[in-house]
């Protein structure tokens, strides 16, 4: 364990009343003589613990020199690279709020929590540019100063490569994460200096038993909470090693990563899992490297659970994290794991299925979930509402129906909300149905979740046309390239249905419940 840091019989944590959380990440390794270790392997370069920690000097001090000061925000809209850790932990080092959203977005969504967040300075990977740059425009005046990552590189190399860590309490607010919503913007979910300790030791060290001699490789990228955990957060803990790849996560270029750099644990989302599936089917491997597989984001079908074990040999431990509450809360475990479940709750994490009235229901029965515990975000940025609805009394409400099987086992059953997890990733069905109404032969749109062949759930749109007539395949065509086109591109529909008119209630609003057949 790390001296001055340590974890009560009952999960709490105990830290230092004044700390940074850079320390015990970063800076700890080299007096523990991890100085020449391998931090960081990509398949440009190698970063060593030494290499690291002057860089996150360097990057602190970079930022200062920027005119940042302790509390403000750094929108960093970084691809997944060495540069990545030097933002966030030099922010983090010198009291800045690093904040990473999905790179994945579009230029509306970057004007929005460029503006929402306040930030001081946006750092961007220059593939990001076509996005970031018209949103800085839109802004116009309001526009923060904004740096390429490279830019930004020079100014690091000519920093000073020490720097004092600013002092902070372990609740303090550390970095935020964006979350988004079935209706209304994304929301900026804030988290303290402690939370990265929390679910590191509870779900890294406890469930999946991290060490020193780990490699971690996520496909699912840093941007997400979960690839913030496995790729980054879990082998820094522990003085292991990181392996990062910025290509899009394809199952060429996975099991390239995988076969060159010998991970021994692979974190993963069950979209792509699928797709390394039916490229297994193609061309069989085994992953020798390999000691545990993880999932999450949405649910992992049972039928994929077995497929990827008589193929590989390694089980997939699926698990239930969220945004709010850093990381996985619920999971599977090496010697303690049943396929088509998310497994049991993590050490340390409390959790109550209850009804609408807010009552326990009764083992077996189905419910909504909350769970407390010390990794959950403090609140949303800017929106006392949704803080108030989500976060009550440290309960924190995670949207999802669930129930346990008589061995104690907990069984997704989908969202309280509309809401649709699309390759791990949220999707708001309002957000795409106002793409659809943009077509000018669109009348009325209604998006819903639908099972693809792996049982996987993408958007279905399901519209009503201004002339019934003009159903066609060339029509749905120019409707999946909108959204496309529009929306960041996992959102875009993989089955258009035209229908007369949609279901309603009396007040007018969509029962997408209805569609969802
Ligand atoms: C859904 C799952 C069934 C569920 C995440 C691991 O996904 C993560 O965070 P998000 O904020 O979404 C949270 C929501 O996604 N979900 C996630 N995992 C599962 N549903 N089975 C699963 N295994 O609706 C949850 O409320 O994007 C996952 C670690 C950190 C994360 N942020």
């Amino acid at each position: 364990m790390v001296q001055g840091i340590d974890f009560g019989p009952d999960h709490k944590v105990r830290l230092p009343a004044r700390f940074n959380v850079a320390v015990p990440f970063i800076d700890r390794h080299l007096g523990e003589g991890r100085g020449t270790k391998v931090a960081i392997r990509t398949a440009q370069e190698t970063v060593t613990y030494a290499q690291l920690a002057e860089r996150v000097n360097r990057t602190g001090n970079a930022l200062l020199a920027l005119g940042l000061k302790p509390r403000d925000r750094l929108l960093m809209v970084v691809k997944d690279c060495p540069a990545f850790f030097h933002l966030f932990w030099g922010a983090i080092k010198a009291g800045i709020v690093p904040v990473p959203p999905n790179t994945l977005l579009r230029a509306p969504d970057y004007a929005y929590m460029i503006d929402d967040s306040g930030c001081g300075l946006v750092v961007y990977s220059s593939e990001f540019a076509g996005e970031i740059e018209p949103a800085l425009r839109q802004l116009a005046d309001k526009a923060p100063r904004a740096l390429t990552v490279d830019s930004f590189l020079a100014e690091m190399a000519t920093a000073a490569p020490s720097l004092a860590p600013h002092l902070a309490d372990p609740g303090d607010d550390c970095f935020w994460l964006y979350s988004s919503g079935s209706t209304g913007r994304p929301k900026g979910a804030v988290h303290a200096q402690r939370d990265m300790v929390v679910t590191s030791e509870l779900y890294g060290v406890r469930v999946l038993g991290v060490t020193e001699s780990d490699v971690c490789y996520s496909a699912a990228k840093l941007f997400f909470a979960y690839g913030l955990g496995n790729g980054m957060t879990f082998p820094l803990w522990v003085g292991g090693t990181a392996v990062l790849d910025e290509r899009r996560p394809t199952p060429d270029a996975t099991f390239e990563t995988i076969e060159t750099f010998q991970p021994t644990i692979f974190y993963g989302v069950p979209t792509l899992y699928a797709a390394q599936l039916a490229a297994l089917d193609a061309k069989p491997r085994r992953f020798p490297s390999l000691r545990a597989c993880v999932s999450a984001g949405e649910a992992l079908p049972a039928d994929m659970f077995r497929r990827w074990k008589d193929k590989t040999g390694t089980v997939i431990l699926d698990g239930i994290g969220s945004t709010e509450a850093l990381h996985i809360f619920i999971g599977n475990r090496l010697d303690d794991f049943r396929a088509g479940t998310s497994g049991k709750p993590v050490p340390g994490y409390e959790v109550k299925i209850v009804d609408e009235a807010g009552k326990p229901v009764a083992k077996g029965e189905s419910g909504r979930l909350w769970i407390r515990a010390e990794s959950t975000a403090k609140y949303y940025w800017n929106k006392p509402e949704k803080t108030a609805e989500t976060m009550v009394e440290g309960w924190l409400n995670t949207g999802d129906t669930y129930r346990q099987d008589e061995d104690g086992y907990f069984i997704y059953e989908g969202r309280s909300d509309d809401m649709l997890k699309v390759g791990g990733i949220w999707c708001s069905p309002v957000e795409i149905e106002g793409c659809l109404i943009g077509h000018p032969a669109v009348l009325e749109a209604a998006v819903v979740g639908h099972a693809d062949s792996d049982s996987l759930i993408k958007p279905k749109a399901i519209v009503v046309l201004k002339q019934a007539g003009e159903a066609s395949a060339t029509l749905t065509d120019e409707l999946m390239v909108l959204c496309k086109k529009t929306l960041a591109p996992y959102k875009y529909p993989r089955w258009v249905e035209y229908v007369p008119e949609l279901p309603k209630t009396a007040t007018g609003k969509i029962q997408r419940f209805k569609l969802r057949a």
